[in-house]
């Protein structure tokens, strides 16, 4: 009998990037979402949170998000993001695997504009929290916002820049001018 020793590649070598610094991880169930979820790393980004994105599925790669959540909470992480589309588990699936609070963002879908992706995000039964934001790139902002906003309890400076933030937003709106 042959036997073959199978060398396999990891699915998804990006996957095992793990930045020991990261405070925030944000995870999304396919690369397709990252045109939404780039603006969830681009506002971490802008407020010098150090973070780490990975697409992991919870239907295509279980184990991956399984593991991956259990062990976040060793590695310093304090706050997951959570992304997915249509029959979107991921947020839940994460949750389900560790104590951190985790954030959920539905995508918009196109079969039912991201409906389905809301409501598997949300509706989780009592016991194990997904915090949902916004459908969308609202809601991929928001949820780099509301991540900050909780590190900013114990970090005067992240506070303080998110004070700055708002003053600005809102200066954009005292000085808009209608044509
Ligand atoms: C979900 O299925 C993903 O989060 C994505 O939003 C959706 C479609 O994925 P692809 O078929 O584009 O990979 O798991």
């Amino acid at each position: 009998m042959v036997t073959k020793t199978l060398k396999r590649k990891p699915a998804n070598p990006q996957s095992a990037i793990r930045n020991p610094q990261s405070l925030v991880a944000v995870v999304m169930g396919s690369k397709s979402d990252w045109e939404t979820m780039q603006h969830a790393d681009k506002t971490l980004t802008d407020f010098g949170v150090a973070h780490e994105c990975h697409v992991m599925s919870a239907h295509r790669t279980p184990h991956l998000a399984a593991e991956f959540s259990a062990t976040a909470m060793s590695r310093g992480v304090e706050i997951i993001i959570a992304a997915a589309g249509g029959a979107a588990h991921l947020a839940g699936v994460v949750a389900a695997h560790t104590t951190l609070p985790v954030l959920g963002v539905p995508m918009k879908s196109d079969a039912l504009n991201g409906m389905d992706s809301l409501l598997a995000t949300v509706q989780m039964p009592a016991g194990i929290p997904v915090g949902t934001l916004a459908i969308g790139k609202p809601g991929a902002v928001n949820a780099a916002l509301f991540a900050i906003a909780i590190l900013a309890n114990s970090r005067p400076e992240l506070r303080t820049k998110l004070e700055a933030f708002r003053e600005r937003q809102a200066e954009q709106v005292r000085s808009a001018t209608l044509p």
